[in-house]
């Protein structure tokens, strides 16, 4: 067979002889697999924009993928690729259903039947996993039913379409028939691609980012004192002693950050407790609110690792409201909720502590909280690892017991007492210093005990007081400094700080599973 059609060209040494010309070329066959994922996915992607994101099937497979991760691979994708983790995981999932999708289409070159059942099969698997999200609702199905029936359709008609134009002229398919073919391609292909761009700008704009904006100006009836000129030593290499928002370091299990508008928020207090509360957002907020400066640290920092930072936290007490509702004899844990199904547990006697200042905060660094930082509303517990304390979007706290509940990372081998250890990190010098006096910078923390000392030895030398910032709050990091001659080579620094309990910082190493990290951070420089 002789095809004009420079698509047969390059396959037309395994064409089927001319007697059966009903055999789509390789590239062609591809291509109607790949485009029919493409509307299917953009299909449900647009769908979930109003039936809630997470019902998005490509975001909902990515999440089951990151639930179902084990905990081992989890950790290295944090460590390796940081907050751009899921960014990476979701193009590597993009480029896998691409290649299934063109196996799809490439063992359909007859008939389209093979492949509609393939494309059947993944759709299953999408409806599978966002059925199983927690916290959609029922409807949330409909975006991947949707696009199971966008993925069959589209790949049937685009089969018949490339078959047509086959039998319509199978020796001579002139201009005209390759024509419409291109023209019924290349109109999918856009029109995928507006329906996704308008899913993924409807479903991430429309609501969380206009409900904050329209939040106004939350004034703290007890706001926290204004932070000294010598609270960091940010001249030195130190960060400063509050984080900006958008420096505010980020865990998220969830792909998405979650889009929830604080006029549609409430807070559920119930489980052993006299009786059940709901609040809303226009309760919390016309409280007297009171703000708090906090540095909040992951679990899973490593030694000398960047998730650490520090806010102005602006929100109520916890314990007051867990007061309102009356928690009963034999309470343990306080079991909260996000609405991405993320889950946390925090002692009781933790929470309830009067000193300890455990909040349901509202704001961060004087606005509204941020979306990706838990907008409308989070728990900060000082002195607790974020995992075991500090719920973004937290909608339920459940009163319980610790063997009745099991949180999000204790599930998965995590330690469920988990208060913040001790730790120091040096900052600065980085790279090469010219010899002579070289002064090293960093921060030190022991949330809710407090820095008492920090200490520093230049390869393998005396230690020596480092000098310290202002003392802010027994909550919040230290910033310190030390000087050194340092001749011409190379050099080793490591610290250790002291906390106000008398325990200093043991050269054990530990990774940061199951309850955090220790060991002495340790550097090493260049002095020319
Ligand atoms: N809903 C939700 N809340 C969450 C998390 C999460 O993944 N989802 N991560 C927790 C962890 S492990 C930490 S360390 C802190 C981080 O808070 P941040 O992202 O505001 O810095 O949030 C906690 N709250
Ligand atoms: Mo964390």
């Amino acid at each position: 067979m002789d095809h004009a059609n420079n698509e047969a060209v390059s396959t037309s040494v395994d064409e089927a002889p001319a007697a059966t010309p009903s055999r789509l070329p390789a590239g062609p066959a591809a291509l109607i697999g790949v485009l029919a994922l493409a509307a299917a996915l953009t299909v449900g992607h647009l769908a979930a924009a109003f039936l809630g994101f997470g019902a998005s099937p490509y975001l909902a497979v990515g999440n089951a993928a990151v639930d179902l991760a084990p905990s081992w691979l989890k950790d290295f994708a944090i460590s390796a690729f940081g907050t751009m983790d899921k960014p990476v995981l979701l193009a590597g999932m993009a480029v896998v259903m691409v290649l299934l999708a063109a196996v799809a289409g490439l063992i359909s070159r007859r008939r389209p039947l093979p492949g509609q059942w393939f494309i059947a099969v993944f759709g299953v698997l999408g409806i599978v996993a966002v059925y199983t999200r927690p916290n959609l609702g029922q409807l949330s199905v409909i975006a991947p039913v949707l696009s199971l029936l966008t993925g069959v359709i589209v790949f049937r008609v685009l089969h018949n379409a490339a078959l047509n134009a086959l039998l319509d002229a199978p020796f001579e398919e002139g201009p005209r028939s390759v024509g419409r073919r291109r023209i019924l391609f290349t109109g999918v292909a856009v029109g995928a691609f507006l329906t996704g761009g308008l899913g993924q700008w409807l479903g991430s704009r429309r609501d969380a980012e206009g409900s904050r904006a329209a939040v106004g100006p939350l004034v703290p009836a007890e706001p926290a004192p204004p932070s000294p000129a010598d609270a960091d030593f940010a001249k030195l290499g130190t960060p400063t002693f509050l984080t900006a928002n958008a420096d505010f370091y980020r865990i998220d299990t969830a792909l998405v950050v979650p889009q929830v508008r604080a006029e549609d928020w409430s807070l559920r207090i119930h489980g052993m407790v006299e009786k059940e509360i709901t609040y809303t957002y226009a309760d919390i907020r016309n409280r007297p609110l009171v703000e708090r400066v906090v540095t909040l640290c992951c679990v899973s920092n490593p030694v000398g690792g960047p998730y650490i930072s520090t806010a102005k936290f602006l929100g109520v007490d916890l314990a007051g409201l867990l007061d309102e509702a009356g928690v009963r004899p034999g309470a343990q844990q306080l079991y909260s909720t996000s609405v991405d199904g993320f889950t946390a547990g925090t002692p009781i006697s933790t929470v309830l502590d009067p000193g300890r200042g455990a909040m349901l905060a509202i704001g961060m660094n004087g606005e509204p909280l941020p979306v990706e930082h838990g907008f409308p509303a989070r728990l900060v517990v000082p002195g607790l690892y974020g995992y075991v304390s500090a719920t973004k979007w937290v909608t339920d706290l459940e009163v319980t017991t610790w063997d009745a509940r099991q949180a999000y990372w204790i599930q998965r081998g995590w330690a469920q007492q988990a208060p913040i250890k001790t730790e120091s990190r040096i900052d600065a010098p980085q790279g090469a210093v010219p010899a002579g006096k070289v002064r090293l910078a960093g921060i030190a923390w022991a949330q809710h005990t407090g820095i008492a000392k920090v200490e520093v030895q230049l390869d393998n030398g005396p230690w020596q007081q480092a000098m310290l910032s202002a003392d802010v709050t027994e909550d919040a990091w230290r910033m310190w400094w030390a000087e050194f001659d340092a001749a011409p080579g190379g050099h080793k620094a490591s610290v250790r700080a002291t906390d106000r309990s008398g325990y200093t910082q043991t050269d054990q190493v530990a990774d940061v599973v199951p309850d955090g990290a220790t060991g002495w951070h340790t550097i090493t420089f260049t002095a020319r």
